[in-house]
Parts: structure tokens; C-alpha cells; sequence
């Protein structure tokens, strides 16, 4: 089996501090949080970023800052933007991160509800405007489906030419208003991408460590991380992203799979 991708979700732009004191808004913080993944096992981390109060935004700039000092701590990580942002920003505001052509970015694949009043909006021209833009900056999209419809997009976009090949899908799955994360849904989501596809599995909340479980056996990847869980155990708060990281790779350990660096992923993942 190839070795576990894991990529580390660190802040989010929902989840504050207050859900968990260890949230990052600051660039200090989220090199703070980046790190500790890392150092832990993770090769990737997907980066939404903040200002210092705690509000998300995708500014160009405050990417550039992040990653900037992220690399720093962590030279050979793969840093992963959103250009999700957050719920209600426009398309050309979300795409500013993919101006600095990071290696990777994510691609969000279709619309869904998004708890409460909030609808995430990702129409077919949208998908087809993202894909443009990160394919023209040579960047590898991570293929966010929420929902078995977004793969079937996916694949539509793919035979007509907007999605390329090699296709990497991250299966978000637990969002109040996409599919929920049963074991079924995650064999339902994965016998649906093509065979040589890769992908990794995001359960939210209470899905993300048994889903992360599932992935581990059955060779996919994983994503963990404050964006998705804060906690580390029923009721019991995670201290930092790396401690949801550390609890993966003993699981990893546990089950025989071994952990991916960063270049290994690179590989894996066919990052040019
Ligand atoms: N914040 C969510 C509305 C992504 O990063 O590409 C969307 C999101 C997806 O987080
Ligand atoms: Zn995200």
C-alpha cells in the first residue's frame, strides 16, 4: 500500500476560539499550529487564513505572509490554500491565493447547504472558472467533493476538458447539509472516482477519526484538523493540531501503514 498522505486542516474560517482557545488567527499562531502538524507527520497543510480578530479572509497578502513564514518552519511542507474561503465570498475574492501558484489548492466541486441559513455556492461555471485559473498556475487541485453529486461533476468537467488528470479527491464528509459520514457513504464516495484517482477523507466532527480509520485501511489519505474537529476525544478538547495528527500516526503505526513526508506525497500525488 502507499504510504498515508496526511494533511492537516489547521484553522479553518468557522471554527474560533471559541470552540477551542488553540484556533489560530494570527500568522504567529498558525505557524504555531502548522508546525506542530508537521512536526507530527502531517505533509500537507490546508490553509484558510485570518486576521488577527479572528476574521476570514482570503487576502493575497495574508496568504503570501502565512506561507511565507509557515516555510520557514517547515521547509519541505506542501501548503494547500482554500479557495473555499468562507461561506458568502465572491468567486474573484476566493481565487487571490491561486495568484501566488502555490502547489496545491482546493477546487470545490459543487453547491451545498451549509448548516443553518448558509449555502456554500460552487455553480458548474464556477467549477469551470476555479479550474481554469489553477490548472493556468500549474497548481494541483484538491477535488473537495461534500457529496456523491460532486464527483459525478467532476467527472462530467473531467471528459469535457476542464478537470485533468492525475485527479486527487478529498471526501468532506459530516457537513451539516452534505453527506454524512457512515461508513457506507465513505465506500459509496470512494468505489465512485475513477480506479487511478487518489483521494483522502475529511469526516467532520465526531466522523473524523473513524473515517480517517477507514481511509488508513482501505489506502486512501487523510485530512485532520481544527477545520473539521476540535476535539481529540468524546468531550475532550485537542491542545493543538498536532496532537490530532500524533493520534492518526499512532493509528497509522498501529494498522502497518507507513507515514508519507512531504516529497513522498509530492510523488504520490503527482505533484509536478
Ligand atoms: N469554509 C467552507 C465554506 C475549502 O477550503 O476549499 C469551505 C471550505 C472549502 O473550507
Ligand atoms: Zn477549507
Amino acid at each position: 500500500m502507499e504510504k498515508l498522505v496526511i494533511t492537516a486542516a489547521i484553522c479553518g474560517a468557522e471554527v474560533t476560539k471559541e470552540h477551542n482557545p488553540a484556533v489560530p488567527y494570527t500568522i504567529e499562531e498558525i505557524v504555531r499550529e502548522a508546525k506542530s502538524a508537521y512536526d507530527e507527520g502531517a505533509a500537507i497543510i490546508h490553509l484558510h487564513v485570518r486576521e488577527d480578530d479572528g476574521t476570514p479572509t482570503q487576502s493575497k497578502d495574508r496568504f503570501d505572509l502565512a506561507i511565507k513564514a509557515i516555510k520557514k518552519a517547515c521547509p519541505d511542507v506542501i501548503v494547500q490554500p482554500s479557495t473555499g474561503g468562507a461561506v458568502g465570498m465572491s468567486v474573484d475574492e476566493r481565487l487571490q491565493p491561486t495568484e501566488l501558484s502555490p502547489e496545491m489548492a482546493t477546487l470545490d466541486c459543487g453547491t451545498l447547504n451549509f448548516g443553518g441559513d448558509e449555502i456554500f455556492v460552487n455553480t458548474e461555471n464556477d467549477i469551470k472558472k476555479f479550474a481554469e485559473k489553477i490548472y493556468s498556475r500549474n497548481i494541483l487541485p484538491e477535488l473537495e467533493c461534500f457529496d456523491k453529486g460532486h464527483i459525478d461533476m467532476v467527472k462530467r468537467l473531467h471528459k469535457k476538458g476542464f478537470i485533468k488528470e492525475p485527479m486527487h479527491f478529498s471526501f468532506v464528509l459530516g457537513v451539516n447539509g452534505g453527506m454524512s459520514g457512515e461508513l457506507r457513504d465513505f465506500i459509496f464516495m470512494r468505489d465512485s472516482i475513477p480506479t487511478n484517482a487518489t483521494y483522502s477523507v475529511a469526516g467532520i466532527g465526531r466522523y473524523e477519526f473513524t473515517l480517517a480509520t477507514a481511509s488508513i485501511i482501505a489506502g486512501g489519505h487523510v485530512r485532520v484538523g481544527f477545520e473539521d474537529n476540535i476535539f481529540i476525544s468524546k468531550g475532550v478538547k485537542a491542545k493543538s493540531n498536532g496532537e490530532l495528527v500524533a493520534k492518526i500516526v499512532r493509528i497509522a503505526n498501529e494498522l502497518g501503514r507507513e507515514i508519507a513526508s512531504p516529497n513522498e506525497a509530492r510523488v504520490i500525488l503527482g505533484i509536478k
